[in-house]
């Protein structure tokens, strides 16, 4: 996978590109990266890549021709690439929408900075704005960086030994079970037996419930829209005849009271 990144600011990617499942996807050609300057772009003199905001108001605008210049001259290489804005207003981005990204044969990321870019160029050059969440950030930079990762480790092969399975649809849509390496006692506190056990059915059951039961307690939100599958269903049952066992007897003291 092809990703060109469009900035102002090009060295903030140097260390990006040279560390972990990022540089070995580079290494093992699973993917073709690099940051180019769009300042490099701009015909005059002192390269200018920003100006004053028509309409008057504090704050600069990037300016439309070297941005123009420079996605234009990236396309050109990438022909089937897709073209994203890191923005704000842009559709959230989310491990749905990284899926989406991974099926692109090549990335164009474009990062503004100041108060924006020129409209003119969001509606004639781009495919897609992308925010990263509902924050402010100084610059695109970072949101590229976190689309790239997140992207990155769903190329086939980019993680090694864990299998695509593994990055899917559970992964997805829940939190990951808890995870414990040695020493089996830390400073008084044990990993739960069944982990020591080596009996892999059960390690596996704990694993599903611990998922289910990290998620209810840390994230509801992500089990309030997600169709359970009959085996998380059937957890969800016996926790639920758990809990009323508990609230009967509470039930019976009170009378008894
Ligand atoms: N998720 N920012 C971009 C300047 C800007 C504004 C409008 C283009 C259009 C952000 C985010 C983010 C701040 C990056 C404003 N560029 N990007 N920048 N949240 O906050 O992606």
């Amino acid at each position: 996978m092809y990703f060109t990144v469009l900035t102002i600011f090009p060295e903030m990617f140097d260390s990006f590109w040279k560390h972990g499942i990022i540089r070995r996807a580079i290494e093992h050609n699973q993917m073709v990266a690099s940051a180019v300057n769009i300042r490099d772009y701009a015909e005059d003199r002192h390269q200018v890549t920003d100006d004053r905001p028509y309409g008057g108001g504090s704050g600069m605008v990037m300016k439309p021709e070297p941005l123009a210049a420079a996605i234009r001259d990236t396309t050109k290489t990438l022909k089937t690439a897709r073209t994203v804005l890191l923005t704000p207003q842009g559709r959230v981005f989310n491990q749905k929408l990284a899926w989406e990204l991974v099926s692109y044969e090549a990335l164009i990321l474009v990062c503004g900075r100041y108060e924006g870019v020129d409209e003119r160029i969001c509606h004639d050059l781009i495919d897609d704005e992308i925010s990263i969440g509902d924050y402010v950030l100084t610059g695109g930079e970072l949101a590229a960086m976190v689309i790239i990762d997140a992207v990155t480790r769903l190329l086939p092969g980019a993680l090694g030994g864990k299998d695509a399975a593994d990055k899917d649809s559970f992964s997805d849509e829940l939190l990951e079970h808890a995870h414990y390496t040695r020493p089996s006692d830390f400073e008084g506190r044990e990993v739960p037996k069944v982990l020591r056990s080596g009996h892999h059915q059960a390690i596996e059951t704990w694993r599903i419930e611990s998922a289910l039961m990290r998620t209810l307690l840390k994230r509801p939100d992500l089990l309030q829209k997600k169709k359970l599958n009959p085996q998380q269903w059937e957890i969800f049952t016996k926790w639920h005849r758990e809990i009323e066992k508990i609230l009967d007897f509470q039930k019976s003291k009170k009378k008894g009271a």
